[in-house]
């Protein structure tokens, strides 16, 4: 699922390096198990918040909605929106999702999205932090991934883009994010001999990675 997404996301994202990154994760033996979050177990209206500690996240101003929810490429009913200015997720108050430790990949998909485009902007703090890894877009439509990459995540903000279309509203859907492996490469290695048998056994699989 991530390296899908991951792929997908290279491929739509605008942005030069984007797809470099993304291919030094795919090809990359630390794969770890990646979480995805559908927002389907909870109830339109339900603040996300602390609903998904237990994956290592907590969101900031996330509500859940069914806005474009049954839209290509989302998992029904639930999308989030913000939780005080609806669809129009302005850049100045963006979603925002705390991890409880690092994260090396978050990717998340957008709906309706028109003129103002999307921005999915990384940190290397759970406060303030410096940038590390920015995607956006401003293809219009559906299921419009976006993907940031880099070994010290732990927060994301995701918005539109700019603010130039007050009406323009989008929504979000399928938050998905990888920690950073819990197995250190060097204890793998006698296990699987050589280093294609290590790409080829983290390739082939999703990993059992956790859903919610
Ligand atoms: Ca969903
Ligand atoms: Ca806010
Ligand atoms: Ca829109």
């Amino acid at each position: 699922m991530w390296k899908r997404l991951a792929r997908a996301a290279a491929m739509s994202v605008v942005g030069c390096g984007v797809a470099l990154v993304a291919i030094g994760t795919l090809s990359g033996a630390q794969d770890a198990q990646a979480a995805t979050i559908n927002f389907d177990s909870l109830s339109s209206g339900d603040l996300v918040d602390n609903a998904f500690v237990g994956l290592g996240v907590t969101f900031e101003d996330a509500v859940v909605s069914n806005t474009s929810g049954t839209s290509p490429g989302a998992t029904s009913p639930n999308t989030i929106v913000h939780a005080v200015d609806g669809i129009v997720v302005s850049p100045s108050d963006p979603i925002i999702a705390i991890f409880s430790s690092a994260v090396t990949g978050v990717s998340v998909a957008g709906f309706d999205v028109g003129p103002d485009g999307i921005v999915l902007n990384a940190f290397d703090a759970q406060v303030g932090g410096s940038l590390v890894d920015t995607a956006q877009s401003s293809v219009f439509g559906d299921n419009i991934i976006l993907t940031v990459l880099n070994p010290n995540i732990l927060r994301v903000e995701l918005s539109k883009l700019s603010s130039d279309s007050p009406g323009d509203g989008v929504s979000f859907d399928n938050f998905v994010f990888e920690p950073v492996s819990a197995v250190p490469l060097p204890a793998a290695l006698p296990l699987f001999g050589t280093g294609l048998g290590i790409l080829g056994f983290w390739g082939g699989g999703d990993g059992g990675r956790l859903s919610s």
